[in-house]
């Protein structure tokens, strides 16, 4: 089967087993309370899902498997010579559970170059848009027209036993993963590049040939593009994209579809979109304050009527963290390291100064700290991708390896169709005057 499926194959049936027996321990143990307040604001804090690939802690931020993202710098293969983990590392330890060694990240990427190969109609799909069409509308498009690929819908159709649906899903995934990065390349090509497109190159790892296909060559634009792959790849299961693409498959969609309705929900501003509209609106500032270099006191009058103006100061806020992102933190030192006198990179510096005492003084953000997306943009166009429509596509390749690692797991352990109970206003109503029931099943 391979060495990837057989490991995960061994890995599943145990964990099956186990959850079994501790479903049957301990299923009926009440693990917290719903407050009406919350089924009205996002079921913020209201814990509904089980996702094994990623724990995010509110102070701490993400640990994928165990892993801060500086332990995986650390510990996860790298090119030969290089400094950022490769992300089909990342992937082997969100799937497996346990750090991979230098040959299972070569097999990987070795699959993937095997399986990337995209067919002619995905490209005559993306074509068939017009090239202004967002980025991520054709991504999604390009996502869409290689679901004719799927195994999973094949072999459903021909009548699959149930107990191979993970594997089915496991295909699909690695298929996709592989094909990602042509797509997305081709996407930025015909529309930014006049259509020029570049071929891959098999020599190179998965975020390297990315940048290859892209049309950058430089060796620290593809270090970045391993580290931006890995710290974007997961965030635990609640957050739109993934509980999306989960929810998805939940019915039983291929990955294909479930993995489209997840980059559906990247692509809201609150959500993936953020990192283009950090850049557009520092661009802005930098226009309507007729500065290149505003100082922190005219940033502070920027941030002041973007408010006002009742919009959002997109990169700051998050759900669940409390704190700075460990992925900007990331993001920031690899500017340090590479060019710390850029100056969108000062920009992003001076707005992480300025934002977070006004957004702690309007007394209603939980959490005036920047995330992910407030630093990405800058590192991208040190490198002259300045073309911010576009990366929100580059935010999906990543969150694909975690939602579809996710995915294999989800049909591995046998989750049901996710169907929770939704109630009207007016049954709300009648229950607090005691006059009806708010059930649960
Ligand atoms: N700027 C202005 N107001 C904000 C911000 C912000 N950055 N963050 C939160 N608020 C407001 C929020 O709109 C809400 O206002 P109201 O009560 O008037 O509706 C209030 O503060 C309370 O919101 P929170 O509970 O702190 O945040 P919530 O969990 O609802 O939303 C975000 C989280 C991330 C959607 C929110 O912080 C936000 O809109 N941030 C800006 C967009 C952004 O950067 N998104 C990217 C998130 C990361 N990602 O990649 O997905
Ligand atoms: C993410 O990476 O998905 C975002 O930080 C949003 C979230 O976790 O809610």
């Amino acid at each position: 089967m391979g060495i990837l499926k057989d490991r995960f194959k061994v890995k599943a049936e145990a964990s099956a087993a186990e959850l079994k027996d501790l479903l049957k321990q301990h299923g009926s143990k009440k693990i917290g309370e719903v407050q009406l307040s919350q089924i009205y604001q996002g079921m913020r804090g209201i814990t509904g899902l089980v996702s094994e690939t990623s724990l995010l802690d509110a102070k701490e931020g993400i640990r994928f498997r165990g892993y801060s993202i500086p332990e995986l710098q650390k510990h996860l293969p790298k090119v030969p010579g290089g400094n950022e983990p490769l992300p089909e590392g990342l992937f082997y330890l969100m799937l497996i559970g346990e750090l991979p060694d230098e040959e299972a990240v070569a097999y990987i990427t070795s699959s993937w170059q095997r399986r990337s190969h995209v067919p002619n109609h995905v490209f005559a799909a993306i074509d068939a848009l017009p090239v202004t069409a967002h980025p991520m509308t054709m991504f999604v498009s390009g996502i869409m027209a290689l679901q004719t690929e799927s195994n999973f819908a094949r072999r459903y159709a021909e009548g699959m036993n149930k107990k191979d649906y993970w594997e089915a899903v496991f295909d699909d995934s690695m298929d996709l993963l592989a094909r990602l990065p042509r797509v997305a390349a081709y996407i930025y090509r015909r529309k930014y590049h006049n259509n020029q497109h570049i071929q891959p190159n098999g020599l190179l790892d998965w975020a390297g040939n990315l940048a290859h296909m892209l049309g950058y060559e430089d060796e620290s634009f593809k270090e970045l593009m391993r580290l931006y792959m890995t710290i974007h790849a997961d965030h635990e299961g609640g957050n739109v994209s993934a509980h999306t693409t989960h929810l998805v498959g939940s019915a039983l969609s291929d990955p294909y579809l479930s993995l489209a309705a997840g980059m559906n929900g990247l692509a809201g501003p609150l959500h993936g979109l953020a990192n283009q509209e950090v850049v557009k609106w520092i661009l802005e500032m930098q226009k309507e304050l007729k500065t290149e270099v505003p100082t922190k006191g005219q940033i502070e009058t920027y941030v002041k009527s973007t408010l006002a103006a009742g919009k959002v100061v997109p990169g700051y806020g998050h759900a669940v963290l409390r704190k700075t992102d460990p992925r900007f933190t990331a993001q920031m030192d690899f500017a340090k390291r590479h060019f710390s006198d850029d100056p969108l990179v000062q920009i992003v510096w001076n707005v992480y100064d300025v934002v977070p005492p006004i957004l702690e003084s309007l007394g209603k953000v939980k959490n005036p700290w920047p995330n992910v997306d407030a630093h990405s943009g800058a590192l991208l166009v040190h490198y002259g991708m300045v073309e911010y429509e576009f990366y929100t596509v580059l935010f999906g390749v990543s969150r694909a390896l975690g939602v579809l690692a996710s995915l294999i797991w989800d049909r591995a352990l046998g989750f049901a169709i996710e169907r929770p109970k939704s109630v009207t206003t007016d049954l709300v109503k009648a229950w607090l005057e005691g006059k009806d029931e708010i059930w649960g099943d």
